[in-house]
């Protein structure tokens, strides 16, 4: 059978420039100054990235891909999906995990990818394509912060969300990203979902803060994107990476603290950002998971979860829920 590989535009072309727009000006204007987590990943920021996931500190991708690698036979027999969605691409090893025993037990018809960036589906699935004949791969460039817009994909569906990506919204975000989930999803379609969970501080501490200093420069490549794309000046030796436990919320806190008193222009948002001494821009919040808590807020957000598996070390929780 021949392959095929469709990538289907739904953002306005200016989508991403007045998105960013709107996170700077409203993130950087007063204190506390926040900015939002996907500003990291233009070319440089997913390749480091990409480094980061081959780091010994940071274990949840390993994690996750142990759980995979011993359950997707599972899960391709508990569900046995005719389409899987995955929200966010990135690494497609993962994916193909995913890919191989779904193909291996005879339901797969569709694989559809779903990202802000053109690009990283291009490559992705242009090569997916490439590797599974047969299979009909359906790009989509969207932001599901608006809404899954899913059409005519055969079901059973199967909707991805791993690497524990859901620890970037704050609680009020993942009610949200639940309730768009429910609206999409029928009772027919089940839900992946990776997520990281709370351990040690120390060893939490430490995947966020490597002695390479890969997510140092990582966390610092927002100020070259922001100084790329809107024209400012910050000067990233002026900040230091910092990564903290919040213990009330239990999450990761990245921050970028002005190591000096500084001035920020940003011309294409007219703003002048003043930097006190030690002043902190949070720039990702990376919650960390109960099975308890998660299942209950699923609950509430229209899921049950129905498995519950993790890797031999229990970092990590992958599960399956139904709407
Ligand atoms: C891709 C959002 C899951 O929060 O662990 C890695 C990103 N940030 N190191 C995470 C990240 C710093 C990662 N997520």
């Amino acid at each position: 059978t021949e392959s095929r590989f469709t990538l289907d535009d739904r953002l306005p072309a200016d989508y991403l420039t007045r998105a960013l727009h709107e996170d700077v000006r409203a993130g950087l204007r007063t204190p506390p100054r926040t900015l939002p987590p996907k500003w990291f990943y233009d070319k440089r920021g997913s390749d480091l990235f990409e480094q980061i996931t081959r780091l010994s500190e940071y274990y949840p991708t390993r994690a996750e891909q142990e759980i995979l690698t011993r359950r997707a036979a599972e899960i391709a027999a508990l569900t046995r999906a005719a389409t899987l969605i995955e929200l966010g691409s990135g690494s497609s090893r993962k994916t193909r995990l995913l890919l191989d025993a779904l193909t291996a037990g005879g339901t797969l018809r569709r694989y559809a990818p779903l990202d802000v960036s053109g690009a990283a589906l291009s490559e992705a699935g242009e090569a997916i394509c490439r590797d599974y004949p047969g299979l009909d791969v359906t790009a989509t460039v969207a932001d599901f912060e608006h809404g899954l817009a899913l059409s005519d994909e055969p079901g059973p569906r199967m909707l991805a969300f791993l690497g524990s990506t859901i620890g970037n919204f704050d609680p009020e975000q993942r009610r949200a990203f639940y309730r768009t989930l429910s609206l999409a999803l029928t009772s027919d379609d089940v839900l992946l979902l990776g997520a990281d969970l709370v351990k040690d501080p120390e060893v939490l501490v430490r995947a966020y803060d490597d002695a390479a200093g890969v997510t140092a420069e990582f966390n610092k490549n927002v100020l070259h994107v922001i100084n790329r794309e809107l024209g400012a000046n910050f000067d990233p030796e002026g900040f230091d990476h910092v990564a903290l436990w919040n213990t009330e919320e239990e999450r990761i806190e990245m921050r970028l603290r002005a190591r000096r008193a500084q001035t920020v222009k940003i011309p294409d948002v007219d703003l002048s950002v003043d930097f006190a001494e030690g002043e902190d821009l949070r720039t990702e919040i990376s919650s960390k998971f109960r099975r308890e808590s998660l299942t209950a807020e699923l609950k509430e957000g229209g899921f049950t979860v129905r498995h519950w598996w993790t890797d031999s070390a229990g970092r990590f929780a992958l599960l399956l829920a139904v709407p």
